[in-house]
């Protein structure tokens, strides 16, 4: 049984998060996503999410290709996450890339390319600018 585990805060969930999911989920045989918490948006980017956290985790924890979730409330905290959910691969978009090969040796790091032209930033831009 070789577990995926990717990272992410999925806001205004989009097909560029769900391409990203598909292409994780097919890398192993359970993938488990890790959703980052609305604490943890306000610290790093300094904005709330449109969705709340319990919102974001019950749309992830729906999709076919996930298998299980959990709530992300440290980046500081990986390696740990890694452990608890037993991980044989860590994917990450290449966004990413470079930046989490430190966990190479507890598990494969993958990055994988970002879906073209399509962003939770770009989307909120989109439709502010229609009302
Ligand atoms: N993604 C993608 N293509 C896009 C947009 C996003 O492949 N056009 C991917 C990202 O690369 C990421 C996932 O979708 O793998 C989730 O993206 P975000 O919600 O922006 O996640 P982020 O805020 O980068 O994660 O530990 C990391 C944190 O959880 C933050």
């Amino acid at each position: 049984m070789r577990t995926v585990v990717t990272f992410g805060t999925f806001d205004v969930f989009h097909v560029g998060h769900l391409r990203v999911i598909e292409r994780a989920a097919a890398l192993g045989d359970r993938l488990v996503v890790g959703v980052s918490a609305d604490a943890l948006n306000l610290a790093k980017k300094d904005r709330l999410p449109v969705f709340s956290e319990g919102e974001r985790l019950a749309i992830i924890a729906a999709l076919k290709p996930v298998d299980a979730v959990f709530l992300e409330e440290s980046l500081e905290r990986k390696r740990s996450y890694l452990i608890e959910h037993g991980a044989d691969v860590l994917v990450m978009g290449d966004d990413w890339a470079g930046k989490f090969d430190e966990f190479d040796d507890i598990c494969e790091v993958v990055y994988l390319p970002r879906t073209p032209a399509i962003s939770t930033t770009a989307l909120i831009e989109k439709i502010s600018g229609t009302l």
